[in-house]
């Protein structure tokens, strides 16, 4: 005989009450409905995503969640896709890392009229109607790019300069790219000697960046003081190139990186990173949390803020050991 949950409690209590309970009186079927969460990711372009979708599986194996899992491989209309089969399946919740800023009204409005609840992860959009998600669970990339800026003005504090900039941007039209950006000129733009004289996107890959600072260094040559990488993937591909062209990457080019990643680490212990901003992949739990929040109906906050510091490379050997990605 299978009941549901409440009947079954309120069978039980009674019995309870009538002194006449035998636990083995009921095989009682509990209708327990297992949450179904549709996820779309951005891709596998980085060290950072990996580790990434490992936390976000790993916390629904863990939370006994039934994950259906996309990788977009960075297209938006990938995800836009993935986002309307997960809609089209009836999910209970919504997750995505949006890899581009604008474009998901549509996607999103659809969601809603479905009554399908969403949730942003890692990266942030631009959208007018923040009732369109419940929540965003990630990084401040404006305080990230800040951070960069404040220990570039902190290195060159009694530097006359110039100190020209070679910057490798992440994927065009992402948070991380604008912001990290945007952080580092809200913190510089009134120093003259601080010059940006290159700027172009590698889309956050180590191919890419590799692929750009070749084309900087037969440009600027030895003119580039400072490479300010918007991830480690791509500051470890300009490594790379550096080094291939004789130069001396954490000596002679100063190199500023983003996410904290294992490989930025033994960059910096290897003297070839000066400084590592940390932004963690680890959002699997507190995306979880807030499924079965959602879904049980509580209110959520409508931003939670990933804990994060900075890493110089003076700290780097002693913590590599205890990074979890
Ligand atoms: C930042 C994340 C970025 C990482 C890159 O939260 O979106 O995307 O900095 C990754 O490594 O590719």
């Amino acid at each position: 005989m299978t009941i549901s949950r409440r009947t079954a409690l309120r069978v039980i209590a009674a019995c309870v009450g009538a002194g006449t309970l035998t636990l083995s009186a009921f095989s009682v079927q509990a209708e327990d409905k297992k949450i179904t969460l549709g996820f779309a990711q951005v891709g596998a372009e980085s060290a950072w995503r990996t580790a990434n979708t490992e936390s976000v599986k790993s916390a629904a194996a863990e939370a006994k969640i039934n994950l259906k899992f996309s990788d977009a491989q960075q297209k938006q209309e990938n995800q836009i896709k993935a986002i309307r089969s997960y809609i089209a399946q009836k999910v209970d919740v919504i997750a995505f890392s949006p890899v581009v800023e604008s474009g998901w009204e549509p996607v999103l409005l659809e969601a809603k009229a479905a009554k399908i609840p969403v949730i942003l992860t890692d990266r942030n959009i631009d959208v007018k109607d923040t009732s369109l998600y419940v929540t965003m669970i990630g990084s401040d990339f404006m305080e990230e790019g800040r951070r960069g800026g404040h220990w570039i003005a902190d290195h060159y504090k009694n530097d006359k300069g110039p100190v020209n900039i070679a910057e490798l941007q992440g994927t065009v039209g992402s948070a991380p790219a604008n912001d990290r950006h945007s952080g580092l000129i809200e913190v510089i733009k009134n120093d003259p000697k601080f010059k940006i004289i290159a700027s172009q996107s590698g889309d956050f890959t180590l191919a890419g960046g590799k692929q750009v600072m070749e084309a900087f260094i037969k440009t600027y040559g030895n003119k580039i003081n400072l490479v300010y990488a918007h991830n480690d993937d791509m500051a470890l591909g300009a490594i790379q190139a550096m080094e291939e062209a004789g130069m001396h990457p954490g000596k002679d080019v100063i190199v500023v990186s983003f996410d904290a990643t294992k490989g930025g680490f033994q960059a910096m212990a290897a003297g070839k990173m000066n400084v590592d901003v940390e932004c963690s992949p680890l959002l699997g739990p507190q995306l979880m949390s807030a499924v079965k929040d959602v879904v049980a109906g509580k209110p959520l906050p409508k931003r939670i803020l990933t804990e994060e510091t900075v890493f110089p490379m003076s700290v780097a050997a002693q913590t590599l050991p205890t990074r979890k990605y």
